[in-house]
């Protein structure tokens, strides 16, 4: 056990550890002068392929496949491990400091768009695409689509924070971020089991959102030999439904798309 004393009230310890313990502070806003650059698409994205990440390129990617040319974009790379994400020109765009990040420039105003799903519900609504309008249908989406953005921080923050960059491996913190994330997987193995996709028959934002993270997982594809240790190959209907979508060519393109350096 550690030698952890709780102090009364919590202080800033001078040195964290870990993988991202150098860039944490415990104030938000921005740190530094920046000027970020704009490209001549409608869309600017401010961004990085990690599982948050790839949430857009996915979406736009499908817009391009049915064809949708008003739904182009540039897309920037913002180094989080640089610490890119707490500049004043990224801050303007998302006060939270996070990647993904988008402007919409084709309007009369530039609209500012932080939080990943809300940068995927917002295109759905705006090129009608990947969004039933049915309210039962649409709402079902929207369910799976919360669900992603309140159970993620559990398996990110939480399971894979302790089992990948924490700097000491703490054996009740893994064990209990790997019992949510197993039962998060479990969950969606069996909701897969019966319908193809997780909001029912069609291919919606919500399996763009839960595909980056839980595919990705289920592919092993996040943090090192993380797959292996959660045993996702027992999860069979998720393994399926990952396959699929993985075959799509706009997910292949997201996956490798090319950001422009700011
Ligand atoms: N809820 C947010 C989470 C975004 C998020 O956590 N982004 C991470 C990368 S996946 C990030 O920018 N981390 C940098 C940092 O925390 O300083 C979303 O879905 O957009």
């Amino acid at each position: 056990m550690s030698e952890y004393k709780l102090p009364e009230i919590w202080e800033n310890p001078s040195a964290m550890g870990g993988a991202w313990g150098g860039l944490n502070q415990p104030t938000a806003g921005s740190r530094f002068e920046q000027t970020l650059p704009r490209g001549d698409k409608p869309f600017q994205l401010y961004s990085l392929s990690t599982p948050n990440g790839i949430k857009p390129l996915i979406m736009f990617e499908e817009l391009r496949e049915l064809g949708v040319s008003a739904a182009d974009y540039d897309a920037f790379r913002i180094k989080i491990g640089d610490g890119n994400q707490f500049g004043s020109d990224f801050v303007a765009i998302n006060p939270n400091s996070k990647i993904p990040a988008l402007l919409d420039l084709s309007g009369d105003k530039p609209v500012r768009i932080f939080e990943s799903a809300n940068i995927l519900l917002y295109l759905a609504e705006k090129f009608n695409h990947f969004l039933p309008s049915d309210t039962a249908e649409r709402n079902e989406v929207l369910n799976w689509l919360f669900w992603q953005t309140g159970a993620a921080p559990f398996l990110g923050g939480g399971f894979g924070h302790f089992f990948h960059y924490a700097p000491e491996k703490i054996e009740y913190a893994i064990n209990r971020f790997a019992m949510e994330a197993k039962r998060q997987l479990d969950l969606l193995d069996k909701e897969l089991a019966t319908k193809p996709y997780i909001a029912g028959d069609t291919y919606t934002i919500a399996d763009m959102a839960i595909w980056s993270w839980y595919g990705r997982l289920a592919q092993d594809k996040i943090w090192d030999k993380a797959g292996l240790f959660l045993n996702v190959k027992e999860y069979k209907n998720l393994q399926a439904w990952t396959d699929k979508i993985a075959q799509r060519p706009a997910v292949q393109r997201a996956l490798e798309v090319e950001y422009q350096e700011i």
